[in-house]
């Protein structure tokens, strides 16, 4: 079956429990399970993944590349927590590997403090998705079916 990756970055992992004034209460065991029934409806298999260290996405981006290159996946919902805004070592994983990104955040980034309105992701994202909640990553995987669908 044709997967999709969704990658969550640090701090990601506390989704939920903390903040739910600016990220809700949905925890991240409860938005892979949204991902998963989504997904499942596209007829998509998920990886989900989080990690607080950089050079782990980095080589997830690696091991995503070649699966892309062979049809086996369509890509990545990243959700880079706050790399989005210096990782330039992940930015360059996403432009060597080629992996098509939908960049999803759960806030609404632009409304907020001035370090989080710039990303070094975007300009190589193929969509992006911001400020819906949660319900942004079911966005970004009907976004990511949908250019996969017209290419
Ligand atoms: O809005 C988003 O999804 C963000 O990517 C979340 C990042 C933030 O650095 C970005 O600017 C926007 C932070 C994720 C931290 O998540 C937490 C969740 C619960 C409690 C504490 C942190």
């Amino acid at each position: 079956m044709t997967s999709i990756s969704v990658i969550n970055g640090p701090n990601l992992n506390a989704l939920g429990t903390r903040k739910p004034e600016v990220y809700g209460r949905t925890t991240l065991a409860d938005v892979e399970a949204m991902c998963r029934e989504e997904a499942g409806k596209l007829g998509l298999d998920v990886e989900f993944h989080q990690s607080n260290h950089e050079g782990q996405i980095v080589d997830w981006f690696h091991e995503l590349g070649p699966q892309v290159a062979s049809g086996a996946s369509l890509g990545a919902v990243y959700n880079p927590g706050a790399h989005t805004h210096y990782s330039y070592a992940i930015r360059d994983a996403i432009e060597g590997t080629s992996v098509p990104v939908i960049e999803t955040h759960i806030s609404n980034v632009h409304a907020r403090e001035e370090f989080r309105h710039h990303s070094v992701i975007s300009p190589l994202a193929s969509g992006i998705v911001v400020g819906f909640g949660v319900y942004g990553y079911i966005l970004a995987i009907r976004g990511l079916h949908q250019l996969s669908r017209a290419a």
